[in-house]
């Protein structure tokens, strides 16, 4: 097979640069990405970056790839109709908070039944920041944003706890911070196979809910006995009041949507059409 380029230095694109706000944890997110891609070794154009609304929507942009910046909370679907007809595309969707949780909150649930093989990245900021501070599904209750100047008066999901109960198979924390922590979950959720989840902490600086400071106070990694593969440890983990876990909270090997669709396209192929049952039944 013809293959358009070789070894590639960088994959961030040379002509667009980032326009996120000095500081902005999305940065981070970036320079983890770009650093995962060059040590798997993938081609540009074997790569599609789907990404949602919002700052961190523009993600989509910045890679020198296939992309799309799809509409407020549908990347997850339009991702999944993409690595349906493309399984040889390496797929990553990235999104907010607020895109992948509100608008978009619904479609996660179905791309984990379907085990679509692609790596979906959450980047929570606790806010909506491309709207001007804006609250989200994870701003804390009581807390004063823009839209909320008496104090928020909804309770913040757990998305983790969410991502478990949906059976997803690969789901892990980080935060922008941990370069380390960040490339070695990125390298593992894109080499698995099926629907993998990388929930990522990146602060807004602008519209701070969950500053660095407080970031750092709360967040601990999973203990080292810890069994990422024991469902009901990691539901008690999530659910910690005392601090943030990061970590791979859940992994299992299962059988991915491509797999799924081939084995029906071979029964359709040996199968009898419609018309054919149809005649049987005049
Ligand atoms: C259907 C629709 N509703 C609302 C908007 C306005 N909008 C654009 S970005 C955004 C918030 C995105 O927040 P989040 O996903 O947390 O991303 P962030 O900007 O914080 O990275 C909203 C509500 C829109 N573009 N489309
Ligand atoms: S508003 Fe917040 S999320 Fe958006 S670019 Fe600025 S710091 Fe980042």
């Amino acid at each position: 097979m013809k293959t358009i380029s070789q070894a590639v230095n960088t994959y961030k694109s040379k002509s667009i640069k980032p326009v996120w706000c000095p500081g902005c944890g999305d940065f981070g997110v970036l320079a983890a990405l770009d650093k995962t891609f060059k040590a798997l070794e993938f081609k540009p154009e074997e790569i599609a970056i789907i990404s949602g609304i919002g700052c961190s929507g523009r993600f989509s942009h910045y890679f020198n790839s296939y992309s799309l910046h799809g509409t407020h909370g549908r990347a997850l679907p339009t991702a999944t109709g993409l690595k349906a007809v493309r399984p040889d595309l390496h797929v990553i969707t990235i999104g907010g908070d607020g895109d992948g949780l509100s608008i978009g909150g619904g479609h996660i649930a179905h791309a984990a039944r379907k085990n679509v093989n692609l790596t979906y990245i959450i980047l929570d900021n606790n806010v909506y920041g491309m709207t001007k501070g804006q609250s989200s599904p994870t701003t804390p209750l009581e807390y004063n944003t823009n839209t909320a100047p008496y104090g928020v008066y909804e309770e913040a999901l757990n998305p983790i706890a969410m991502f478990l109960s949906y059976n997803i198979g690969y789901i892990a924390r980080t935060t922008s911070t941990d370069m380390k922590s960040m490339h070695s979950i990125l390298t593992e959720a894109i080499q698995h196979k099926g629907f993998s989840l990388v929930y990522i902490m990146s602060p807004c600086v602008t519209y701070s809910v969950l500053p660095y400071s407080k970031l750092k106070d709360i967040v601990k990694p999973l203990p080292e006995n810890y069994d990422n593969s024991d469902k009901m440890s990691a539901f008690k983990y999530a659910y910690s009041d005392e601090h943030m876990y990061t970590g791979v909270f859940y992994k299992e090997d299962k059988s991915c949507l491509e797999e799924r669709l081939q084995t029906v396209f071979d029964l359709a192929a040996t199968s009898k059409t419609t018309s054919e049952i149809m005649t049987e039944f005049k």
